[in-house]
């Protein structure tokens, strides 16, 4: 199996950004070496199933590339022939449906760009370390879908009164053994009623202009602007509606998360909606930056639901702030490219550097790790050491 270390990867995406700024070019542009040609250059976290992560320090266009997007699989890729596919719609309805591809596809197809973040993305930055797929800061990406909105196809099988959730089923099954389930189970996630309703709940074929590839649900999947990546059904082919909330594995066992009603005991809920964060590309990890210089910070933020309203840059380690440029494609439910134009301070030495989101309604990410949160929605401050030299 094609290996490559962390580190290198981490010396690969940070020793070439130093070499384009020695170059004379802005330190915005991605490193030009792609590592790993088999694998595209991802970060290989699992080999079986297939789970790949776009390493962030080569960030380089608002639109992530299918094949530098990262891809997330709890099982096997399942074999889903486009010709015989049906899309099962049943349950609270007064219609149930069986539609073929090509009837998903003539309810009038929007093309949208979303994006798409794991809810374990970052996870090896928490201390202590928390079990499951060690992703660094690269499960997540942004790319244009075409597909359906889900209310079109709920619309048509006719939601009963009292419709609660609507419930996602996956072609693909396995078993899982922790906690362990009975047996194979499929990968379900249902989304509530109202947010299936919502026009960035999509029933897609097409991503970034072409067909679904395997790894990212062909022929067709669900992506659900704002909310976590395990809410993105891929290899749909049944939709349940149902009238009280859905207690399937993957929202109960799997991705939940602590809440504390007050004057109660802590309480599980399904993780949903995408939580505000700002990431930096570059530098990376230990890059070395050129003393007295100047050097162009650059990264993403996205902040789910909400907009993202300002990126801020710290580069003394948290004591003080200051805005970041955002740049001019800003979409509802994406992520926005920022960069930050530092001068390296002139003594040498190991510098922090930190940013922050802040969304529209000013929720800001959190300097501490909240312990409830389990092993999902990361977006505390990390921050990013790099050497002055
Ligand atoms: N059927 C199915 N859908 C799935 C998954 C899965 O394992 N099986 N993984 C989910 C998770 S956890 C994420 S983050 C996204 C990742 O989508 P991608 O692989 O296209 O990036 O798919 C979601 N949809
Ligand atoms: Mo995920």
């Amino acid at each position: 199996m094609p290996h490559l270390s962390r580190r290198d990867l981490l010396r690969a995406v940070s020793l070439a950004p130093a070499a384009t700024l020695l170059a004379g070019r802005s330190a915005a542009e991605p490193p030009a070496a792609i590592p790993n040609a088999s694998f595209n250059g991802m970060i290989v976290r699992q080999h079986r199933p297939e789970n790949l992560e776009m390493p962030f320090g080569s960030l380089a266009d608002w639109k992530v590339p299918t094949e530098r997007f990262y891809v997330r699989s709890h099982f096997a890729v399942p074999a889903v022939d486009p010709k015989t596919f049906k899309l099962v719609v049943e349950g609270h309805v007064e219609n149930r449906l069986e539609l073929s591809l090509d009837e998903v596809k003539k309810l009038a197809p929007v093309t949208t760009p979303l994006t798409l973040e794991c809810a374990g993305n970052g996870r090896v930055f928490l201390v202590p370390a928390a079990r499951g797929l060690q992703w660094g800061h690269g499960g997540v990406g942004t790319a244009d879908w075409t597909g359906v909105p889900l209310a079109a196809v709920l619309d048509r099988a006719k939601p009963r009164p009292g419709a609660a959730e609507v419930v996602l089923v996956g072609a693909d099954r396995g078993a899982v053994a922790d906690p362990a389930t009975p047996g194979p189970i499929h990968f379900s996630f249902s989304q509530t009623y109202a947010k299936a309703r919502r026009p960035e709940a999509l029933l897609a074929w097409g991503m970034n202009g072409e067909d679904l590839t395997p790894a990212h649900g062909f022929p067709l999947r669900a992506v659900v602007g704002g909310w976590y990546g395990m809410a993105a059904v891929k290899w749909l082919t049944r939709i349940v509606v149902v009238d009280r909330p859905y207690g399937g594995y993957f929202q109960t066992l799997d991705y939940a998360y602590f809440v504390r009603p007050i004057g109660e005991e802590p309480e599980l809920v399904p993780v949903r909606e995408i939580q505000p964060k700002a990431v930096i590309a570059r530098p990376g990890l230990n890059e070395v930056v050129p003393a007295g210089k100047a050097y162009t910070i650059f990264g993403a933020a996205w902040a789910g639901e909400n907009k993202v309203a300002r990126v801020e840059l710290s580069t003394d380690g948290g004591k003080t702030w200051a805005a970041a440029h955002l740049d001019g494609t800003q979409k509802p439910f994406c992520w926005v490219l920022w960069r930050y134009e530092w001068t390296a301070p002139v003594e040498k030495g190991p510098v922090n550097l930190l940013a922050r989101c802040t969304d529209e309604k000013g929720t800001t990410q959190p300097a501490e790790r909240d312990p409830d949160r389990r092993s999902y929605m990361i977006n505390h401050l990390i921050p990013v050491s790099v050497l002055v030299r």
